[in-house]
């Protein structure tokens, strides 16, 4: 597109991206190789080369098809310098499209379940995230996730584990990920309670495979202050003004969308009637590894089937700073 060094050059904020999603296949098969690990080949060929691997990820069909690649591959993980190094490199490539502040979400359970402490996740990627503002000048949040798929008792273990960082600061907030389909949000209700009196700031995956009606006990169950994906919105009118009056932020996640085949093309994505209605959003990359873009192509994939203006895209790109959960002076500086 001929706007792409403009929309490279916009100040933006990232609010939608799995720290995890961001383990490229050439990684994986480095950290694989250097922890020891045999990648499951055997059971599935996909898993022969980051060749054969990349290649598969062409053909996701659903959500919890592009899960269990997820899921097998960050096995791989091990020491705090591999999340170190996972991180990092996210970073650098933000950096390179223009992020200025980045809220990554990343899975303890994922990770404790297998056996690798938490602290060993936290200390990694906080390397990260300290070294991506001391070298990059990048700000950053980290929000962890609570996986749909395991059962409430392990989440309610996993918050008991991460208060201390929840309510220090060191993390900035929950969400709420993985398998949508039969796992209401209502079921995480406790929990969400509980954050809340803690003033813990609070998101939730909704609406991306699962109905609109997912998003709206979100809101209501969870009380959360962010939508993530939420593209199931637009089937609800009513719903959709409640968000827009709140100016809640919905994290828009466009390749990730149609690689899972939530959406047949971009084009049918509700950011046409978001604009319209006065939803803000702000647009991510969610798994930039699996779903071959980061943030600017994932702009440049709207920009494509919508053919917004420059003056459209500066209040998305607005929308996006202003939707983030660092300070309003941090802010300032970006805007
Ligand atoms: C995810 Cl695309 C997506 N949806 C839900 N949960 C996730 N975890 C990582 N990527
Ligand atoms: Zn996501």
């Amino acid at each position: 597109s001929p706007l792409h060094p403009f929309l490279q050059s916009l100040p933006k904020c990232e609010h939608h991206m799995h720290l995890e999603g961001s383990l490229s296949p050439s990684l994986l098969f480095t950290l694989a190789s250097r922890n020891k690990i045999t990648l499951p080949a055997s059971a599935d060929s996909a898993f022969t080369s980051p060749e054969t691997l990349l290649d598969r990820y062409t053909r996701f069909t659903s959500l919890d098809d592009f899960l269990r690649y997820y899921y097998i591959s960050m096995g791989c993980l091990i020491y705090e310098a591999d999340f170190e190094q996972l991180a990092w490199d996210y970073f650098v490539r933000a950096k390179s499209d223009g992020v200025m502040h980045a809220e990554v979400f990343f899975d303890p359970q994922a990770h404790t379940e297998r056996g690798i402490d938490y602290e060993t996740v936290v200390n990694g990627f906080e390397k990260a995230c300290k070294r991506a503002e001391q070298e990059l000048e990048v700000t950053t949040k980290l929000i962890m996730c609570f996986v749909r798929h395991l059962p409430v008792e392990h989440t309610n273990e996993t918050y008991i584990q991460a208060e201390p960082h929840l309510v220090s600061g060191r993390l900035a907030g929950i969400g709420l990920d993985s398998s949508e389909e039969g796992h209401p949000p209502r079921k995480w209700h406790e929990v969400y309670g509980k954050a809340k009196k803690q003033g813990i700031r609070r998101t939730a995956h909704a609406g991306e495979e699962g109905p609109a009606e997912y998003i709206r006990e979100a809101l209501t169950h969870l009380d959360i202050e962010r939508i993530d994906h939420g593209i199931r919105l637009a089937d609800d009118k009513e719903l959709m003004r409640e968000v827009a009056e709140r100016k809640m932020l919905v994290t828009m996640c466009p390749l990730s969308n149609l690689k899972l085949r939530c959406v047949k093309e971009i084009g049918e994505l509700p950011i046409r009637t978001f604009l319209d209605s006065g939803v803000s959003f702000s647009i991510n990359s969610d798994d930039p590894a699996y779903f071959s873009g980061y943030i600017l192509d994932n702009y440049c994939a709207v920009q494509e089937a919508f053919g917004l203006t420059v003056q459209e895209w500066e209040n998305i790109a607005k929308a996006s700073v202003n939707g983030s959960w660092c300070d309003g002076s941090r802010k300032d500086a970006i805007l």
